[in-house]
């Protein structure tokens, strides 16, 4: 088991710099530091946040805690830009094959911070072009996995979905409660949820505001498997460093196809997949995992 919260104790450091002043900057030593010689290695312990806990539970996977336990881990500008630039180093970090982000037992996150919003008007949303830096966890080339403890609200089961799989403690709750206050899902709630759980039920979802439990959201396609609440991230960890030992390439192509879907129709998505499985023979992995298994032995992939 790993000892989670011994080691984000372990690894935040405190700084007097404005955080993500902080953050940026070590990020941009440690990326230079990479860019100067292959083996160098950004060191994750070297991040402050002041929304985050950034760790490496494992060697390959990279663990993002959101961290505003008296706001319900609110999703508020501070800590999208954060997550971003959290994001962004482990994307720098070749050691790092999966990403997992979670929360709290509480909360993974209650939705978008309403006090932040409250004040805001329509042309302060289109001139500042509102929520358009939020959405950078939807375009990552590595796999992101939620693991959902507590409630994922609003823009918290937005950020989930914007995910690559949402893993849930059996306490979890979903939902899209927008409409409550006199809004709409404004990060995919409409969109991704609709694709993962069928009209019907996303209709019901953000036309009501309910509530709904990680068991029925599993029914539903939303969640892939619910843990037990105290195990959860240790098995979500488990899962991103299976994912991590594969083959990177192949396991980018995967998750490339697996988008496809979204956007193409059937045959030009069976199109797509098919020409990315072919273009696997050209990869030195595609050949050592088929020897392998020929050779009846495991597959050492090398990432070529
Ligand atoms: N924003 C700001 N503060 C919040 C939020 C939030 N979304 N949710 C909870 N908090 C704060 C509360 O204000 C409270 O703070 P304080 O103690 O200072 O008053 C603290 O967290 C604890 O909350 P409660 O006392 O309310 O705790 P309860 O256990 O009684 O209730 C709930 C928990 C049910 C989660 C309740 O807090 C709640 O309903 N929260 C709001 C949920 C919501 O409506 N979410 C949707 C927000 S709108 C949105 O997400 C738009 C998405 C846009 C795109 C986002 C892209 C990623």
């Amino acid at each position: 088991m790993f000892a989670l919260n011994a080691l984000r104790t372990a690894i935040r450091v405190q700084s007097a710099l404005s955080p993500s002043a902080a953050a940026i900057r070590a990020l941009s030593t440690a990326t230079a530091a990479s860019a100067g010689s292959s083996a160098a290695v950004p060191d994750v312990s070297k991040l402050s946040f002041n929304t985050l806990l950034v760790s490496k539970p494992t060697a390959n996977v990279g663990l993002v805690t959101l961290n505003r336990p008296k706001a319900l881990n609110a999703l508020c500008d501070d800590l999208m830009s954060e997550l971003n630039t959290a994001l962004e180093h482990f994307h720098a970090d070749p050691t790092v094959g999966a990403i997992v982000i979670t929360g709290s037992e509480r909360a993974f996150a209650a939705g978008a911070d309403i006090k932040e919003m409250q004040p805001l008007t329509y042309s302060k949303c289109v001139n500042t072009n509102f929520l358009a830096h939020w959405t950078r966890v939807a375009e990552s080339r590595k796999p992101i996995l939620a693991a959902v403890n507590g409630f994922a609200l609003g823009g918290g089961c937005e950020l989930a979905m914007m995910c690559d799989i949402i893993y849930a403690g059996e306490k979890a709750q979903f939902g899209q409660p927008e409409i409550l206050l006199g809004t709409i899902p404004g990060a995919g709630g409409t969109q991704r949820l609709t694709q993962a759980v069928g009209k019907s039920k996303a209709m019901e979802i953000v036309l009501t505001g309910d509530k709904y439990s990680a068991q029925e959201m599993e029914r539903a396609g939303l969640v892939a498997r619910v843990y037990p609440v105290e195990t959860l991230v240790e098995e979500v960890v488990k899962k991103a460093s299976k994912i991590a030992s594969l083959s990177k390439p192949v396991v980018q192509l995967c998750k490339e196809a697996v988008n496809a879907s979204y956007e193409m129709t059937l045959k030009e998505g069976t199109h797509f997949e098919r020409r990315l499985f072919h273009s696997t023979f050209g990869l030195k992995d595609r050949a050592e995992g088929m020897t392998a298994f020929v050779e009846k032995r495991g597959a050492k992939f090398t990432d070529e």
